[in-house]
């Protein structure tokens, strides 16, 4: 096991892979902006580095601040997080040519999963059921366009092989509007992404957003940890999280889950990692894979029992995984809101000072967060200000407990969007389970105020 790792990252994420390193015994240098000096976890950690001034570009995302701050305190792996650097390939190669251990995947799996057209060609081949659609990047030539198009059927969606995520992509409706379309995306995804390369899928109107969790070891092993519903999502952004997901058999999951460990075998995948597919109408289509630890994996840890960051250590150390898929049982229901600093129906940012912080508790509550009374929350970052995760043996006690949860906590200072949390946790379609990736939206539409 490595003696010393540094976390490249803030806020509750540097805190949670904090907390793994002082369970496994590691030590943790945390790095910090300017912005975050005066942050709990920087005080409390054994050893703490200034990278930069508050903005990200030049603190976060700063790569030779970041690999200085390993060499001054001999680190010999750095853990990236989620967000900022955690999917960059660059970082990544160049993490491991300075000679510290990067905690993810090869440079090599981030790049060919980081382009969604060498990713879907890879599920493809591992066969991991796909949405129909090109078999690559889109030719240049109008006609076989236009053919492909009406053989998969309207409407389409054009998106960007450098997009993800919700970025740089078109749905298309009719044969008139295709062309300009796909000449729009390509210009955008040049400048956006310096890579105009585009793809077209048949686009699913109605689907839920459910992902697979895998972890693999560098010894070809490699297991699923059953699904996340991710459907509860505003402009791209996840609001709530819950794990199992509502009313698909454990068959079709097994089914699935399986053919991502496949894929994995197969490209030679180590570390944490999420499949993320639509599903519609019983199938699985995959979208897309983040090769990272994502925000709502306590869910996942919820009902398997597994420390999934504790796992991303111990496989970048060169541990087995210690569990096969037979030792794998997943427990009950999982649901995690995350509490963002914003006005809860505007969705403005909301940063300043916490004037008071108390979290919920009691049975099967737990809340992932990096704040405290008295705590400023920068502007210069994302909005997340914490997690709140329960788990119950029904979802119907999940989502009690939840409730319950929601009503202990204060926040005086700064507006969250507890309020909206509150709301959908007594609403009747979201009790009943199962709403698709359009239904916060449409609800949020028929709630204006
Ligand atoms: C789609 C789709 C429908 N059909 N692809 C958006 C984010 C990116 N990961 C992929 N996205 C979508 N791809 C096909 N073929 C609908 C979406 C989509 C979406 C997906 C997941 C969660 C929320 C979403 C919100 C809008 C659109």
């Amino acid at each position: 096991m490595f003696k010393k790792i540094l976390i490249a990252n803030r806020g509750e994420i540097a805190l949670r892979i904090q907390r793994a390193c002082r369970e496994l015994g590691v030590k943790a240098v945390m790095v910090y902006s300017e912005a975050d000096r005066e942050a709990k976890y920087v005080k409390l950690a054994e050893e703490a580095v200034c990278i930069g001034p508050p903005p990200s570009a030049q603190s976060y995302l700063n790569m030779p601040a970041i690999i200085s701050a390993a060499e001054v305190t001999d680190a010999e792996a750095i853990h990236p997080g989620y967000g900022f650097l955690s999917e960059n390939a660059d970082f990544a190669e160049r993490v491991e040519k300075s000679g510290f251990q990067f905690i993810g995947p090869t440079p090599e799996s981030i790049r060919l999963m980081g382009d969604k057209v060498s990713a879907k060609q890879a599920m493809i081949k591992a066969g991991v059921p796909c949405v129909p659609g090109s078999e690559g990047e889109l030719p240049d030539d109008p006609v076989l366009i236009r053919r492909l198009a009406k053989s998969v059927g309207y409407p389409v969606i054009i998106k960007a092989a450098g997009g993800g995520g919700g970025r740089g992509m078109r749905v298309v409706h009719t044969e008139a509007a295709l062309i300009n379309a796909v000449q729009m995306t390509k210009a955008e995804a040049g400048a956006a992404f310096s890579n105009p390369a585009v793809y077209l899928e048949k686009y699913l109107q109605n689907p839920r957003h459910i992902e697979i969790q895998i972890l693999a070891d560098k010894h070809k092993n490699a297991v699923y940890l059953g699904e996340r519903d991710c459907s509860m999502q505003r402009r791209h952004q996840k609001v709530m999280e819950e794990a199992p997901a509502t009313g698909i058999p454990r068959k079709v999951i097994e089914k699935v889950g399986e053919r991502c460990v496949a894929a994995c075998k197969r490209i030679g995948y180590r570390g944490a990692g999420t499949f993320e597919f639509l599903y519609e109408d019983g199938e699985f289509y995959f979208i897309e894979m983040n090769t990272r630890v994502q925000v709502e994996h306590p869910v996942t840890e919820m009902i398997s029992g597994i420390d999934i960051v504790k796992t991303q250590i111990m496989v970048a150390a060169g541990e087995k995984l210690p569990f096969a898929q037979r030792d794998i049982t997943l427990r009950g229901h999982a649901i995690e809101c995350r509490i963002n600093a914003e006005d809860p129906y505007k969705f403005l940012p909301s940063p300043g000072r916490i004037t008071t912080w108390h979290a919920p508790g009691g049975p099967g509550v737990r809340v992932d967060s990096h704040v405290y009374t008295n705590y400023f929350v920068p502007p210069n970052y994302d909005s997340m200000i914490g997690k709140i995760i329960v788990h119950g043996d029904t979802r119907e006690q999940a989502m009690a407990r939840m409730r319950t949860a929601l009503l202990e906590t204060v926040v005086e200072g700064i507006n969250t969007n507890i309020a909206l949390h509150r709301e959908l946790l007594v609403d009747a379609k979201f009790m009943d389970g199962g709403t698709n990736i359009h239904y916060l939206e449409e609800w949020l539409s028929d709630h204006k105020r």
